[in-house]
């Protein structure tokens, strides 16, 4: 681990195992070259903790996603090994610069947003607090697109992010799966009086797992992140060959490897695809094979200690056919009964949800369902009898119960209700913020809460402070372990101690240094990228997430078109220099949210060239936002725009980024955000915006264009909207935005907002100008946000849901 091993093996690979020398332009494979020396020191680890855990013979847990939105991987393992100071010796010794090395490495952008992300820092935190967990899910070949933006318009390019190979996965042949699809079902009584059912003439595809290295922070366990790649078997090639016709058979090779092809670049639900369906099977199947597999070594085939020893948390319904996947397995495969199968599954598997949004549930078509995987379906209507039964005797007679909580939506088409079947299927249900859990058990399933309210439990999110403040803001985790000592990194509530020091000038000065050295290098990233140059004094007020109506990003440009409506009015007495800036991808099939992209670029470009404008205000509309990119952004950003329709946010963790790294929130009574006011104290965080219960009540009668009527300074940003003053050669182009804000059956209730939008940014402008002020309200939150580590996210779900005993690696 010092910095003499560290040249040595660095040389090492370079020259010999990669073949470079001094002649090599490209620096990529420098950065191979470090990443391998480091890959060395994780596998040692690796073997150590799959030892340990082997020999406790422990209970362990599975997340089961379909994103895990790893971001880099390189500076990631450098911090967690805690190897900075020998490494950047190293490169400084070589002459080479550690900064550039790391931007080499491109994003694992294996996720869309929110989910994809706590996935990756919920792994994080599983290995350093020593949990035996394992992460599942899918090595798609194309990440999230990469998005350009052209004439104001998001354009989706490819992320072929494994073009230059991948140094920290390893390929495991040897744990190869076999995946059924298609075919049909037959069924005979066996010896001994069962029925037995086999699944036939299916069309197989393989699984093959690439395992990643999940380093804990400076404690030797190396958890995996095991990710399956599909590939065509070769005996169906095979056939396709005999019977003559080799192109066939090769394109038939095709089909099987398209499943893991590309992510799905939506973050809410597209219906339909049977790709996705073949992808999400491919994914619980796999995982669970692989698990049972590896019981069966260990105890045979005596499952009666199964549930003991392993759990499943399913992350949203994507992995949710798991329920019906495992009873297949245990049933067909492995001969236990139905009621044994039944009790293993619900007594190991648990399901999380990411959203209240009622048309965001996910839904198959039967037809579709038995065409692909008719056991599965068989299965899932076998469960839906047995648990209607149950339902009729809890509520005798009640038919509309019955027909809401079927897992089968009846009508012209039947479908398949997923979230239903992860909730009869699983042990545990929960939400992602404590309103969000309450609306869940209010709302959206509520006739399950009736029947087992004590499923029901909240795991507010949170993100790992290794990655979002440690890693991304070595400057003030520097001022902070200087003050406080170094233990936050692994007990965030340790982050208290910072108000001790909200008086204290000194300390006061090199908080507010380090926030402009941020806000500095998030200038150079914007120059180098953009070419466009923004004053560091200015508030730096930030937008950045999906691309969504909910989350109303046009409401902060409603506020922009604003603030430039009153500096061309001349009402800038006491102005605050703002730069606002907006980034998120948009899904390549959302209409609105593609137009909202182009709204902002060109209310950006009529602002950024205004010359009566100047250094007052900017809106720049960030290109490609990605895991990389926030490790730049949330360090360097004053303000964080939480803004969405309250009820509508299941929690976000953008929020909790911003938060740690001393930015001041703007924000509705939504998700996280409540939780966040109610850490840091109302004094501290820019609260407006209807409540979700205000927001139910004026549905019935909401009048935005009376709104409009009686707010002066909406009128006359409705005014520059509708007379085209964003889009002179562009006729209409925005009428879709401008006509959903002003219908009074608008969701999101933008209009209903603005005004306490706007005095709520005058309160931050006010703050603003007060840079002590300021100062002291930014130590407040970074202080008060240890709530929101995912240590102690991870432990809840340890303490209430998985039951697992840390097991420390031996050296
Ligand atoms: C489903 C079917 C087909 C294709 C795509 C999808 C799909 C993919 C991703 C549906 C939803 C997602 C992602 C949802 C998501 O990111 N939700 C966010 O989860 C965060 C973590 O809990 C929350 O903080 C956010 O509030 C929530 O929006």
């Amino acid at each position: 681990m010092d910095k003499k091993e560290i040249i040595s093996d660095f040389k090492r690979y370079y020259g010999h195992r990669l073949g470079r020398d001094e002649n090599c332009r490209s620096v990529h494979y420098v950065y191979e070259a470090l990443a391998m020396v480091l890959s060395d020191r994780l596998t040692e680890r690796w073997k150590a903790t799959y030892n340990a855990y082997k020999k406790q013979d422990c209970r362990r847990a599975c997340y089961l996603s379909m994103e895990f939105l790893i971001g880099r991987t390189l500076s990631n393992a450098i911090l967690n090994l805690g190897v900075n100071d020998p490494v950047a010796q190293a490169m400084y010794e070589l002459g080479l610069d550690l900064e550039e090395l790391i931007d080499v490495e491109p994003d694992a952008g294996l996720g869309n947003g929110g989910l994809g992300r706590l996935a990756a820092c919920f792994i994080d935190s599983c290995a350093t607090l020593k949990l035996p967990v394992t992460g599942y899910g899918l090595r798609y070949e194309y990440g999230m697109f990469s998005q350009t933006i052209i004439n104001g318009e998001q354009v989706e390019e490819p992320d072929h992010w494994l073009r230059n190979g991948n140094v920290w996965e390893i390929e495991r042949l040897e744990y190869t799966q076999r995946i059924k699809f298609g075919g049909h079902t037959e069924s005979h009584i066996d010896e001994n009086g069962h029925k037995r059912v086999c699944w036939v003439n299916t069309h197989d595809i393989l699984a093959v797992p690439y395992d990643t290295p999940i380093p804990g922070y400076k404690n030797d366990t190396v958890n995996s992140l095991r990710l399956w790649k599909a590939t065509a078997t070769e005996e169906f090639d095979l056939q396709e060959f005999n019977a003559g016709d080799y192109a066939e058979a090769v394109a038939a090779k095709n089909t099987a490897e398209n499943i893991t092809m590309v992510l799905y670049p939506n973050d809410a639900n597209e219906n339909g695809k049977a790709l996705r369906l073949r992808q999400q099977y491919l994914l619980a199947s796999a995982s669970l094979q692989d698990v049972l597999e590896l019981w069966i070594g260990r105890h045979g085939k005596d499952f009666s200690e199964f549930a003991a020893k392993n759990c499943f948390q399913l992350n949203d319904t994507h992995p949710s056919i798991a329920v019906a996947e495992l009873m297949r397995l245990l049933m067909d495969i492995y001969g236990l009964s139905w009621d044994e199968a039944w009790a293993i599954t619900r007594n190991t598997m648990a399901y999380t949800n990411h959203t209240l949004l009622p048309e965001a549930l996910e839904r198959w078509s039967v037809s579709l369902f038995k065409l692909l995987l008719p056991r599965l379906m068989e299965i899932i209507f076998e469960i839906n009898a047995r648990f209607l039964a149950e339902v009729s005797a809890h509520w005798p007679g009640d038919k509309a119960r019955l027909a809401r909580m079927s897992l089968i939506e009846e009508g012209d088409e039947q479908y398949v209700r997923m979230a239903y079947l992860a909730i009869v299927g699983s042990y545990s249900v929960n939400g992602v913020a404590e309103l969000h859990s309450k609306l869940l058990q209010q709302g959206l399933f509520h006739d399950f809460y009736e029947l087992w309210p004590q499923k029901f439990n909240n795991k507010t999110n949170g993100v790992t402070p290794r990655r979002w403040l440690a890693g991304c803001n070595p400057e003030l985790a520097k001022l902070i372990t200087e003050t406080i000592g170094d233990g936050w990194l692994t007990d965030l509530s340790l982050l208290k101690k910072l108000e001790l020091y909200v008086d204290d000038k000194a300390f006061c000065k090199r908080w507010h240094e380090v926030r402009l050295c941020a806000k500095q290098r998030l200038i150079d990233f914007k120059k180098k990228e953009m070419d466009v140059d923004l004053n560091v004094n200015a508030l730096f007020d930030v937008q950045v997430k999906r691309i969504h109506e909910y989350k109303r990003q046009l409401l902060n440009v409603l506020h922009v078109i604003h603030l430039y409506d009153r500096i061309k009015r001349g009402d800038t007495e006491n102005w605050t220099d703002r730069c606002v800036l907006i980034g998120g991808k948009a899904a390549p099939g959302y209409f609105m949210a593609k137009k909202i992209i182009k709204l902002i670029n060109n209310v950006g470009n009529v602002i950024n060239n205004d010359p009566d404008v100047g250094n007052r205000l900017k809106l720049i509309f960030l290109p490609n936002y990605r895991v990389s990119a926030m490790e730049i952004i949330c360090p360097g950003a004053d303000l964080s725009e939480q803004i969405s329709t309250a009820g509508k946010e299941a929690s976000g963790t953008g929020n909790m980024k911003f938060m740690m790294n001393g930015a001041l929130t703007i924000g509705t009574l939504d998700g996280a955000n409540i939780e966040i006011r109610e850490e840091v104290g109302d004094d501290n965080f820019f609260l407006f915006g209807l409540t979700e219960d205000q927001v139910e009540k004026l549905r019935h009668h909401y009048d935005p264009v009376a709104i409009i009527d009686q707010d002066e300074d909406l009128k006359r940003v409705m005014n520059l909207l509708e007379w085209g003053h964003f889009n002179q050669f562009e006729p209409d182009i925005f009428d879709a935005i401008i006509g959903s804000m002003k219908s009074p059956h608008d969701p999101w209730m933008t209009i209903a907002d603005f005004r306490s939008f706007v005095d709520a940014q005058k309160r931050v402008e006010a703050a603003y100008q007060d840079k002590e002020r300021w100062t002291k309200m930014s130590i407040i939150n970074c202080a008060n946000s240890g709530k929101f580590s995912t240590d102690r996210t991870i432990a809840e779900y340890n303490n209430d849901l998985w039951k697992l005993t840390p097991v420390t690696v031996p050296k």
